[in-house]
């Protein structure tokens, strides 16, 4: 197997998804808009963890394309949960990519604590030799699931993969307060909102009242 030539489509995907999701936020900002985009991050598995995937889960070679769907791996990190939403909204209405599966670890969070909305689309590659179908995975999750699943990540190295159960128990108890943290960090905003709202209303009534339209600057 010739793994430079096997990943090179992978490497090109990654570029370029993560090239169009970055610019999606540069396109909400130009516009003076919330990006429900934070931002983007991308990797192609290295080749030592793909063989062992492949042992774990018995995949052949042959069987590599088909049967290994996060090679290509793309992250978009948003600030609210609600976020989510408005990015699985915009993956859903491409026309350069198609979702073929969707786990929704967010609603159905992992035993370990783990939180994500994951995606598996479907890519065309344009190669010199025509064009290529390739899967890629985006995890999708707010920056609270981010730190929680990183340092949970690279514990687990040193652990190799099975922690020991007291270990397990505070990083679910973790996690429970990282999703209380995007609860709370939600209802601030929406108390904000809110306030501004009402602000706003009262201003317009004011200057009603007195005929004066001067105070232009929230139109
Ligand atoms: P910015 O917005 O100017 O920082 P590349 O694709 O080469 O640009 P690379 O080396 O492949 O990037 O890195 P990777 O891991 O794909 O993505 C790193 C990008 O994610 C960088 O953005 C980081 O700034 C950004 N990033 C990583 N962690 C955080 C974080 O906690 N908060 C924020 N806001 N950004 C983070 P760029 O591309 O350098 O652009
Ligand atoms: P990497 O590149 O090191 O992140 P599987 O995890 O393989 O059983 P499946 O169906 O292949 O399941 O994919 P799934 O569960 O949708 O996504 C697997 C990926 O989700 C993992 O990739 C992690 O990135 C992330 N993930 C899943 N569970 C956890 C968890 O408990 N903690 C953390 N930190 N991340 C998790 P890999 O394979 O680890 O590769």
């Amino acid at each position: 197997m010739d793994w430079e030539v096997f990943l090179d489509p992978y490497i090109q995907a990654v570029g370029e998804l993560k090239i169009k999701f970055r610019g999606i936020r540069k396109q909400f900002l130009k516009q003076n808009r919330y990006s429900p985009i934070e931002f983007v991050t991308g990797r192609v598995k290295p080749v030592e963890s793909i063989k062992e995937k492949m042992a774990l889960r018995g995949i052949k070679e042959e069987n590599l394309i088909q049967d290994m769907q996060d090679i290509a791996g793309l992250r978009i990190m948003v600030q609210f949960v609600d976020d989510v939403n408005e990015v699985l909204e915009l993956l859903r209405h491409r026309q350069d990519m198609k979702i073929v599966y969707e786990r929704d670890y967010i609603s159905n969070l992992k035993s370990s604590g783990y939180r994500s909305y994951h995606v598996v689309i479907e890519y065309p590659v344009d190669t010199i030799n025509g064009q290529q179908l390739i899967f890629a995975e985006i995890q999708i999750r707010t920056l609270a699931m981010n730190f929680w699943a990183t340092i949970e990540h690279s514990l687990n190295y040193k652990y190799h993969g099975e922690f020991p159960e007291d270990i397990k128990k505070r990083l679910e108890i973790t996690s429970k307060i990282a999703f209380q943290l995007d609860e709370e960090m939600r209802q601030i905003r929406d108390d904000i909102t809110e306030a501004q709202l009402f602000y706003e209303s009262e201003k317009r009534k004011r200057n009603n009242g007195t005929g004066n339209s001067d105070d232009t600057d929230d139109f």
